[in-house]
């Protein structure tokens, strides 16, 4: 029933979250700001200056804006040094044969990323030719909840949201998903994702006629 499927990429093809940890861990931690796992959790899905202007709420000064692009720059360099290394390995269970699924059953395939290091990740994995269109995030406004990133990239497949199915594993994705109109498969625990539709554990349980 569905014309096309926007994937979210952090946390839903690869677990990309345990790099953002490393690297915010050590930029917090520069700032005298106490980090650990349960604060990264809260991090999923939120764009980059998202996350440090929370990180920094618990700083015990005030930045400039400037200071504020230059922490974040150096968290995105150690992130980078960090990912260089991916490899098809890095790919999590049941996501290939997932894009292959939804491929073979004639959908198109959108990724819907905030994160503007999505392109570096996709080619590390070697999964880039697979999707046929990638939201750019650096042309994104508003980051999840906000629809936005959805929005576009069922603009771009030239499909209606309402024949698109999203698949987030953040509480934030998968409220931008509910905003754009579209089905909500969840990855995850429900208790957490409440607002999805249907909430599966991993792609391993991936099964597109079930929904
Ligand atoms: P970058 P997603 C998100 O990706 C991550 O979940 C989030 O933790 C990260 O801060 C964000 O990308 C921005 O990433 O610093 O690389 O632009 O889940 O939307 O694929
Ligand atoms: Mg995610």
């Amino acid at each position: 029933r569905f014309k096309a499927v926007i994937f979210d990429l952090d946390g839903v093809i690869t677990d990309t979250a345990h790099y953002h940890y490393l690297a915010w861990k050590q930029l917090a931690e520069s700032q005298g700001v106490h980090f650990d796992h349960e604060f990264n959790e809260s991090l999923k899905g939120i764009d980059r200056m998202g996350s440090l202007d929370l990180i920094l709420a618990s700083a015990s000064r005030q930045y400039t804006p400037e200071e504020k692009l230059a922490l974040a720059d150096v968290k995105n360099r150690h992130y980078q040094e960090l990912i260089s290394t991916m490899s098809a390995a890095d790919l999590l269970p049941g996501a290939v044969a997932a894009l292959d699924t939804v491929r073979a059953a004639g959908l198109r395939i959108g990724l819907a990323s905030v994160s503007k290091n999505a392109f570096t990740v996709l080619g590390r994995l070697g999964i880039t030719d697979k999707f046929d269109y990638v939201v750019d995030a650096a042309t994104i406004a508003r980051g999840k909840p906000d629809p936005e990133i959805f929005l576009r990239a069922a603009h771009e497949l030239g499909v209606a949201p309402a024949d698109c199915l999203g698949v987030e594993d953040a509480v934030a994705g998968v409220a931008a998903i509910k905003a754009a109109g579209m089905f909500a498969l969840g990855i995850g625990h429900p208790f957490v994702l409440t607002e999805a539709d249907v909430v599966i554990t991993s792609l391993k349980e991936f099964n597109l006629a079930a929904y």
